[in-house]
């Protein structure tokens, strides 16, 4: 079922008016009200008497993950505090957090997407969804949750974790449709058929999966562990959170909210605009935020946009399935971490070189598993290895604090870790995804 048709199935030419009028809308907002915006737009010699038209988007400068950090925590307001009614950050623990401010109507927006979101699983007022994102600052939890309201649905917010718990939940209540990371889903499914459950049986239909990259392969596999159809659904923390992308029943690209968001594929090198079909990186531009809109912003995610009918009867353009990221950033467990986050860490640590690998794997459990393999200091690794086991637990307790995850840390002894005369290799991915 299509949830708002007048949006999701608008004809071509009335969407880009509509996307157009709320540029000019939005790009004279930003000139006024938010100095930030007004000084890159001066930097970049365009006035808002310039867009004329929705292709002279491109004239437009880019927003940056730096430019969030700096003006961290209200520098991108662009409506009074007071307006102010709801606030996330990015999963990545370190440094400055990316944060998004919503105005009452960002959130019914948002709620809104969320609907079209699960309403392109299949769902409708009757189903029971058993939401098992994280609540709090990650947008994942609440963003489903605003979704299933704005549907009329049921919402069980169990939250992450507590396995044994979701699994009788989701029998004693009927759960329909399930919301998680895609390894959590996978992780689920061994749980249950470990300890009695038969996932099949549960009940459950549909699941809206996303936040970290998967693959056709671990599609294929969840569908078959749970009976279900699984849809991938993508968002990011900057642009709203979940409900920027979604799938319908064709499972064939992803369905951009583009009433709200509008997106644009650039050379990541050059910033060009490149045409529909080619592979770039992502840009959305924010077309009714309040709190913190952003102009063409750079997601760093890497697909390709796709204009042709979709089956379903949805005309909005549709984006393929990630293909990855423009930067090294690791999703590990849902938490965004860069390497030169564990870098900056290590070097405020005795003992240590700063040479270091960190290898990410699925474990048996499907879960996300990083090992930090750190090179010590040569008098230290002669060393009793009572200081080395101390040195070891201190940087672990470090990483969890700085970033939120635990890694198993791994010394090694001096000059064991591959050297490299270019860039340096600082991350083995093995998840097969
Ligand atoms: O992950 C928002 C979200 C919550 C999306 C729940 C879907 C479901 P962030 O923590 O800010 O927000 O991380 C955003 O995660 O730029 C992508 O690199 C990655 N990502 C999100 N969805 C997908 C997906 C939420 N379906 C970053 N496939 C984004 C691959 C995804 N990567």
């Amino acid at each position: 079922m299509i949830f708002n048709p007048e949006y999701e199935a608008m004809e071509q030419g009335s969407l880009e008016r509509l996307q157009f009028a709320r540029l000019k809308n939005l790009v004279e907002k930003l000139y006024e009200k938010v100095p930030f915006y007004r000084a890159k737009l001066d930097a970049a010699g365009v006035t808002p008497r310039d867009i004329r038209c929705l292709a002279d988007i491109s004239k437009l400068p880019f927003t940056t993950k730096d430019d969030l950090r700096e003006t961290y925590p209200y520098g991108l307001l662009a409506c009074p505090q007071a307006e102010i009614e709801e606030i996330h950050m990015s999963s990545g623990t370190t440094g400055v957090p990316v944060v998004d401010a919503y105005t009452r109507s960002d959130v019914e927006a948002w709620g809104e997407a969320m609907a079209r979101t699960l309403a392109g699983a299949g769902g409708t007022r009757n189903d029971t969804v058993q939401n098992c994102y994280g609540y709090g600052l990650f947008t994942g939890g609440l963003g489903v949750h605003y979704g299933a309201k704005s549907l009329g649905a049921n919402i069980i917010p169990m939250s992450s974790g507590n396995t044994q718990k979701q699994l009788m939940v989701m029998k004693s209540f009927g759960s329909t449709i399930l919301t998680c990371t895609p390894s959590y889903a996978l992780f689920m499914a061994e749980e249950a058929a470990e300890t009695g459950y038969d996932p099949k049986s549960m009940g459950i239909k549909a699941g809206c999966f996303g936040a970290e990259p998967w693959s056709e392969n671990m599609r294929r596999e969840i569908e078959e562990k749970w009976g279900i159809d699984a849809y991938d659904i993508y968002g990011l923390t900057e642009i709203t959170g979940p409900g920027v992308a979604f799938e319908c029943e064709a499972k064939d690209g992803l369905h951009v909210n583009e009433d709200l968001f509008y997106p644009e594929i650039i050379d990541p090198e050059t910033g060009r605009v490149l045409p529909d079909g080619e592979k770039g990186e992502l840009v959305f531009t924010t077309l009714t935020k309040e709190g913190t809109p952003l102009l063409r912003y750079r997601t760093r995610d890497v697909t390709f946009l796709r204009r042709e009918r979709c089956s379903c009867g949805r005309t909005t353009v549709r984006m393929n399935r990630l293909f990855g990221r423009t930067d090294d950033m690791l999703i590990i467990r849902g938490v965004n971490v860069f390497p030169s986050q564990i870098e900056h860490a290590l070097i405020e640590i005795e003992g240590t070189d700063p040479h270091y690998l960190i290898i990410v794997d699925r474990g048996p459990t499907h879960l996300d598993e990083v090992e930090l393999q750190v090179e010590v200091k040569k008098e230290l690794f002669s060393d009793e290895t009572k200081g080395l086991e101390t040195l070891r637990s201190r940087i672990e307790g470090v990483m969890k604090s700085k970033l939120g995850i635990l890694l198993k840390v791994k010394l090694v002894e001096p000059k064991t870790i591959e050297r490299s005369i270019g860039k340096a290799k600082r991350v083995i991915d093995k998840r097969k995804i």
